[in-house]
């Protein structure tokens, strides 16, 4: 059964404390951050980060950066901007490439140790701005103490043709998929990005839940294909996944497919 929902932390069902890994393609920076003012209007405590690499430009959407690297006092700033209400985007680096280098995943580990810290949200795989990618090898980087790691997809690729415009890898979606590059990108197919042990879920914890996002749900006319693709997911994950959001993180719109546990959020 579908359920609607105006937030993304009841959509996405969390708790009271949680640590987000944010992999795939299609909306995962979009993602953090509105989740990051959703969380900071409602006063809570939350890092955002990466542990691949983003554009500086966009980790400056958090009130405030600071650098490992270049700052000994991280730690300590962090705090600071909690008693301000504001919140942080923590990377290592700034690179010349105008991007930032992110954390380590043992560094993102013991900071989600430290109880003042309710959130830390992190982006863990890149997908160059494509909709569509497969992981390579060393991707994604998810730390092991995650506890919701959360697959992303633009749907606005759904039913077209495998494309280098769709798809980032498209050598390694092509092979997870089985879709040949110029046919279509049908939901059976795609299901095993989500499904296969070398697909997005790839090196996320045991103990962490798996949510699958298709997001720009604005862009298709046709919502069936997208609901096809979710209503597959949750039948051949067999539990695995916990529940398939469909929505617009842009418009603000969430649609919610849940898998066997039951798990509602908490009320912000
Ligand atoms: N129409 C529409 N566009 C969206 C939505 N969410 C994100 N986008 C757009 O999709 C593009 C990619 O969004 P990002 O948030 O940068 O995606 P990403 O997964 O972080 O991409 P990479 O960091 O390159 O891997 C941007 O142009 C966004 O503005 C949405 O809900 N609807
Ligand atoms: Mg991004």
């Amino acid at each position: 059964m579908e359920k609607s929902h105006r937030t993304l932390v009841q959509a996405l069902g969390l708790g009271p404390r949680e640590h987000v890994a944010l992999v795939g393609g299609g909306g995962k920076t979009t993602l953090l951050f509105t989740l990051a003012e959703e969380l900071k209007q409602a006063g809570r405590h939350l890092v955002t980060s990466c542990t691949t690499k983003l554009w500086h430009r966009e980790a400056c959407t958090a009130p405030t950066v600071l650098f490992t690297e270049k700052d000994p006092a991280w730690r300590a700033k962090i705090k600071e901007v909690f008693k301000t209400g504001g919140y942080v985007f923590l990377a290592r680096d700034l690179l010349q490439t105008g991007k930032v280098m992110g954390i380590s995943p043992s560094l993102a580990d013991g900071l989600f140790q430290d109880t003042a810290i309710d959130y830390l949200i992190l982006e863990a795989d890149g997908a160059a701005g494509h909709p569509v990618k497969a992981p390579s090898e060393h991707e994604p980087v998810i730390p092991g103490s995650a506890t919701k790691v959360i697959a992303m997809l633009g749907v606005e690729a759904l039913g077209r043709r495998l494309e280098p415009s769709m798809a980032f890898r498209i050598d390694l979606v092509s092979k997870l998929t089985g879709v040949p590059p110029g046919e279509r990108l049908v939901p059976p197919a795609v299901v095993r990005l989500f499904l296969n042990h070398e697909g997005l879920f790839k090196g996320s914890p045991d103990g962490a839940h798996r949510i699958v996002f298709l997001n720009k749900l604005d862009l298709l006319k046709e919502r069936g294909i997208a609901k096809e693709l979710a209503s597959v997911i949750l039948e051949k994950g067999q539990g695995k996944i916990e529940r398939v959001v469909m929505g617009s993180v842009e418009g603000g719109e969430y649609e919610v497919l849940r898998g066997r546990s039951e798990n509602n959020g908490i009320d912000l």
